[in-house]
C-alpha cells in the first residue's frame, strides 16, 4: 500500500477530488498553506494499493493545470521582523507536487 500525498491549488482540489472519486480513489482533504506565497493550498491524502498508484498519477496529472501568476511573496526585510516587503515575482503555479510514501500498516477500527 502507497500514501499519496499531493499538494494542489484550491482551485483544482474540487476537480480533482471527483475525479479521483469516480475511479473509486478515497481521499482526505487537508487546508494547507504553501511556505513561499503564503497563500492557502490544498493536500489530498490518498491511501491506494501499489498497483493503483499510476493510475492516480494519472488522474492528477489530467486535473492539474499548471500556468504562470504574479505573486508577491511577503519577506523580512533586513532580518527584521518587524518591517516587511513585497516584491512581485512571476511563479509557476497550479500542477501538483506529488510524494509517495510506503505505507507500513493501514487499520480501520
Ligand atoms: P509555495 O511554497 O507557496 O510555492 C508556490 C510556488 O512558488 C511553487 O510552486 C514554485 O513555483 C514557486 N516557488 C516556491 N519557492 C520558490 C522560490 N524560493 N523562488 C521562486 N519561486 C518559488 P510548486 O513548486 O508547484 O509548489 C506548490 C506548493 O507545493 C508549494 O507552495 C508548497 O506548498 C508545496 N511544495 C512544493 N515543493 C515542496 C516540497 N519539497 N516539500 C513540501 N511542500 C512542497
Amino acid at each position: 500500500m502507497k500514501l499519496i500525498i499531493v499538494v494542489i491549488q484550491d482551485k483544482d482540489s474540487a476537480r480533482l477530488i471527483d475525479a479521483l472519486g469516480n475511479e473509486q480513489f478515497k481521499t482526505t482533504k487537508l487546508a494547507t498553506t504553501g511556505g513561499f506565497l503564503k497563500e492557502g493550498n490544498t493536500t489530498l491524502m490518498i491511501g491506494c494499493d501499489d498497483n493503483h498508484v499510476d493510475r492516480a498519477l494519472d488522474v492528477i496529472r489530467d486535473n492539474c493545470s499548471q500556468r504562470e501568476q504574479v505573486v508577491a511573496p511577503i519577506s523580512a526585510m533586513g532580518g527584521n521582523a518587524d518591517t516587511y516587503i513585497s516584491k512581485p515575482v512571476t511563479a509557476e503555479v497550479g500542477g501538483a507536487t506529488v510524494f509517495i510514501l510506503p505505507i507500513e500498516a493501514f487499520h480501520q477500527f
